[in-house]
């Protein structure tokens, strides 16, 4: 059976990208809600009633287990909707966070998302259950989310929102910070770049991955054939993927085609 894996639009694609590379035997349906993109500005209601609806369409597909790529969604609607579920359901906040923990050497981290992400303080939550007494500096960075979208990820542009939106987190002690939104990642090197050395930057759709190996591993739902790629280091997709979205796919197709290790 499949992995269903959900995001309000292309930017859940980071997070198949790194289930392609860390597990390339299992197969997933993936739901882009590309009709209702953006979520990040939508209300906390709302996101659950999206997301309660991908989760029965993904179950239509037989999923053995669900991943929320949305940083949004896993953010407002996963402690709900986790309740409702009967199979694995699994967000990236809660791999992120403890990630950026156990990285974090002066208790100090950041956090950029949607405005939705942050205004929910879900990884701050997280983060301060897992170790009390760290310090949690969020920023929200909506731009970042359309400059990916339309190819600006390696523009000028993309350097000036940068330092528009990151200059006061810069200024800040901070020695690790959360890419907290799907499309981040696509930004990390220019992020870095900015930055600087001293402030360690932390991938939630890498951190899910991860995670949700470890979860199908435990519940003995890992596919076959996992070993042999892993023990080669080979970077391969061959599962079976099947793509759906709720708005016309070819803006879709081409990000996706820009980002997935195949065509
Ligand atoms: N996928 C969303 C997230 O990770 O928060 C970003 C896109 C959006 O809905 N604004």
């Amino acid at each position: 059976a499949p992995v269903g894996v959900f995001d309000s639009g292309v930017g859940g694609l980071t997070v198949t990208r790194e289930i392609m590379r860390q597990l390339p035997d299992e197969n997933m349906v993936y739901f882009g809600d590309t009709a209702r993109v953006p979520y990040g500005s939508k209300s906390k209601d709302n996101i659950i009633r999206y997301s309660r609806q991908i989760i029965r369409f993904l179950q239509t597909k037989n999923v053995k287990a669900i991943v929320i790529a949305c940083n949004t969604a896993s953010a407002l609607a996963l402690d709900v909707v986790k309740e409702e579920t009967d199979i694995p359901i699994m967000g990236v906040i809660v791999p992120g966070a403890a990630a950026a923990v156990r990285a974090t050497r002066n208790k100090k981290i950041g956090v950029i998302g949607t405005e939705a992400t942050i205004r929910s303080q879900m990884y701050s939550k997280v983060m301060k259950e897992m170790l009390p007494g760290v310090e949690v500096i969020g920023k929200p960075c909506p731009l970042f989310v359309p400059i990916v979208e339309e190819g600006f990820a390696k523009h000028k542009i993309a350097e000036e929102v940068i330092d528009y939106y990151l200059a006061s987190m810069k200024e800040t002690d901070i020695d690790t910070m959360i890419l907290g939104c799907t499309h981040y990642p696509l930004l990390r090197s220019r992020i870095m770049k900015y930055l600087g050395d001293g402030i360690q930057l932390v991938n939630p759709a890498y951190e899910t991955a991860m995670e949700l190996k470890k979860l199908l591993r435990k519940m003995d739902l890992l596919n076959e054939g996992q070993s042999s790629a892993e023990e080669s280091g080979q970077v391969c997709a061959n599962g079976s993927y099947e793509f759906y979205v709720s708005d016309t796919a070819d803006k879709f197709k081409q990000f996706a085609n820009s980002i997935l290790p195949y065509d």
